[in-house]
């Protein structure tokens, strides 16, 4: 069966350019730094983002903590939000790996946290305290609905941590989701942290990769970091061409997806039992939930529409994320609407 897949925009495959620049891409052993493709990605990232290196890893949750674990030594602490995706969803890495104390503050629904919880858990200098080294943040937020931080905040974040003297990590897997939707260039939500990973096998279509960024110096330990975790890949350059071609060609059309998504919403709305997430969607991500009046549970509700050929992704006992992405076009949306209707119409859970 032909699926229509709004789990991830993770599900996304390589475009036919990627994978003509794949094959032809020049390659050499990149541990050695001889890749001339990793190394052209690596600049081309850093210098989209205004950062001085970039760093080609294998995924975002690699690239976080690359990042964390060469901004922070074992015992320091990490102020994030408690729907961040490296405090939720990153296997607890910081802790298993590197040591590194996090401390939760509340996430907004508009994926903040505020200045004034960040300013009031940073530690002051006592022995019985860690000792409080970065701050971090996530821009698009993925679990407040994939909602976009402003350039704004993101400069009153990166101003509060030089005032104390931490550093600012961005979790910019979907960076270039936040920078279409505010309509701002990448580098203007980069500007104010001091290292920021981005993913280029979401929304952007590569097959596999992150690139992390920051200065010569925070790359220099990040690579150490890369080397030990066991990420230093050889004849990586097959892999970034593919990145290269995602910058290049598929950032610009990432509005696309954020106008399918508020497709798919307004197809949503309209299915009786169906609510939508007040303000859905952000950007590429719509969640909702099953009112009262449907019995059954959003695992049991996604099993009945992969039945009927439609994937979503069951957040929670009654609530759904549904993200549009390269593959999905707009008879798909219609479609998918069609099917959630037939199947909450059916009952027959
Ligand atoms: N997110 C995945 C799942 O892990 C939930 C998804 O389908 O959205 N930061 C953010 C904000 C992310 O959303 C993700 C992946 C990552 C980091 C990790 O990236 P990968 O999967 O490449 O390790």
């Amino acid at each position: 069966m032909d699926y229509i897949d709004l789990r991830s925009d993770t599900v996304t495959k390589p475009t036919p350019a990627m994978r003509e620049a794949m094959a032809n891409a020049p390659v050499g052993d990149d541990v050695y730094g001889e890749d001339p493709t990793v190394n052209r990605l690596q600049e081309m990232a850093a210098e989209r983002l205004g950062k001085e290196a970039g760093l080609f890893v294998a995924s975002g949750t690699m690239g976080n903590l690359v990042a964390l674990l060469a901004q922070c030594n074992r015992g320091d602490e990490v102020i994030l939000g408690d729907k961040a995706h490296t405090f939720l969803y990153e296997a607890g890495g910081i802790s298993a790996l590197g040591g590194v104390h996090s401390r939760q503050l509340n996430n907004h629904p508009d994926g903040t946290m505020s200045l004034k919880d960040i300013k009031a858990a940073i530690r002051p200098d006592d022995p019985h305290f860690p000792i409080t080294r970065l701050i971090s943040i996530e821009n698009t937020h993925n679990r407040c609905g994939g909602v976009a931080l402003s350039v704004e905040y993101t400069q009153a974040v990166g101003e509060l941590a030089r005032k104390h003297n931490l550093s600012l990590h961005l979790d910019g897997a979907r960076l270039f989701n936040a920078a279409a939707a505010l309509n701002v260039p990448a580098s203007d939500l980069t500007a104010p942290v001091d290292s920021v990973t981005f993913c280029l096998s979401k929304g952007l279509c590569a097959p596999v990769g992150s690139v992390v960024c920051g200065s010569k110096e925070f790359i220099k330990r990040a690579h150490r970091i890369r080397k030990m975790l066991g990420g230093g890949m050889r004849q990586a350059g097959i892999l970034s061409a593919a990145g290269i071609v995602a910058i290049e060609t598929i950032t610009d059309r990432l509005v696309e997806d954020h106008f399918r998504a508020q497709q798919l919403a307004a197809g949503l709305e309209t299915v009786p039992g169906i609510l939508l997430d007040p303000g859905t969607p952000y950007t590429n991500m719509v969640f909702c939930e099953v009112n009262s009046s449907i019995q059954a549970s959003s695992p049991q509700i996604a099993a009945k529409l992969s039945a009927q050929g439609l994937l979503v992704g069951a957040v929670g006992d009654r609530r759904f994320r549904l993200v549009a992405h390269y593959g999905i076009n707009d008879y798909h949306v219609e479609k998918a609407v069609e099917i959630f209707k037939a199947v909450i119409d059916s009952n027959t859970y």
